[in-house]
């Protein structure tokens, strides 16, 4: 089993609202059609979810927030989604949508819903999760990441591999000089960011991924501009990405 992060970076415009990427998506899908093993996909918010919960000051902390707020995020997930779905399926791929709210009941995976989601992935489906707004219970939501969820369903399924998907190579030491880490085995690397996400953005992605790694799964970080790293990646061929190793 293999878990794909679509980050939001490459299926959405993030400049403008409201916008996806849908030539990225089908150039993604088109690759993933070489990909044999079985494997889900989780996609970001990008400029669908994550415009919305910085317009109504919605944060990844369960809290009474606005409820017009709410509605308005979940719907434009709900569109993102819609857009994924459909450029999979003229790709050729079998998208199988399945929310959060299916496998995550408040802020706690169900663990037996969960580990039945590689058994729909092997019959040639492909699993499509996404972060989203979440009823937390007590009147409260709160904004659950895509990353987040990455790390919960790797905890309970030790995929073979889980691969983050976003519009740069990798995980730079230096933006500015461009310097690409291409394994991080030890420490928290010092990373300089500039997103200015809801959930937290390539800094939340490291924590996700070190955790992840240190389970035993090896965790990729690859352009999503160039697809056909995704697919080196999967098969053990050499590409320019970062490694954490599991
Ligand atoms: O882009 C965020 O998911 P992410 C989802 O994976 C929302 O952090 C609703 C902002």
């Amino acid at each position: 089993m293999i878990l794909i992060k679509l980050g939001g970076s490459i299926i959405t415009n993030k400049q403008r609202p409201m916008t996806a990427n849908v030539p990225a998506v089908r150039l993604i899908a088109t690759h993933l059609r070489r990909v044999r093993e079985p494997y889900m996909i989780i996609h970001g918010g990008g400029s669908f979810g994550h415009y919305w919960s910085v317009k109504y000051d919605m944060h990844t902390k369960p809290d009474r927030y606005s409820i017009k707020g709410v509605s308005v995020v979940k719907n434009s997930m709900v569109e993102l989604n819609k857009l994924v779905l459909e450029a999979f399926l003229q790709s050729d791929l079998r998208p199988y949508c399945l929310p959060p709210t299916d496998f995550i009941f408040g802020d706690k995976p169900m663990i037996k819903k969960i580990r039945e989601i590689p058994k729909i992935a092997r019959t040639g489906l492909v699993p499509v999760s996404y972060g989203d707004v979440m009823w937390f219970g007590k009147n409260k939501f709160y904004i659950l990441s895509g990353d987040k969820i990455m790390g919960m369903l790797t905890k309970i399924l030790k995929p073979r591999l889980a691969i983050f998907v976003t519009n740069v190579d990798g995980v730079y030491s230096d933006i500015k000089t461009g310097k690409l880490i291409r394994e991080i085995t030890t420490e928290k690397p010092t990373i300089t960011d500039v997103n200015m996400d809801v959930t937290g953005g390539m800094n939340r992605k490291i924590k996700e991924a070190m955790a992840m790694s240190k389970s035993g799964t090896d965790v990729f970080f690859v352009n999503g501009k160039i697809p056909q790293r995704i697919v080196s990646a999967i098969k053990g061929k050499e590409f320019e990405g970062t490694l954490f190793r599991g």
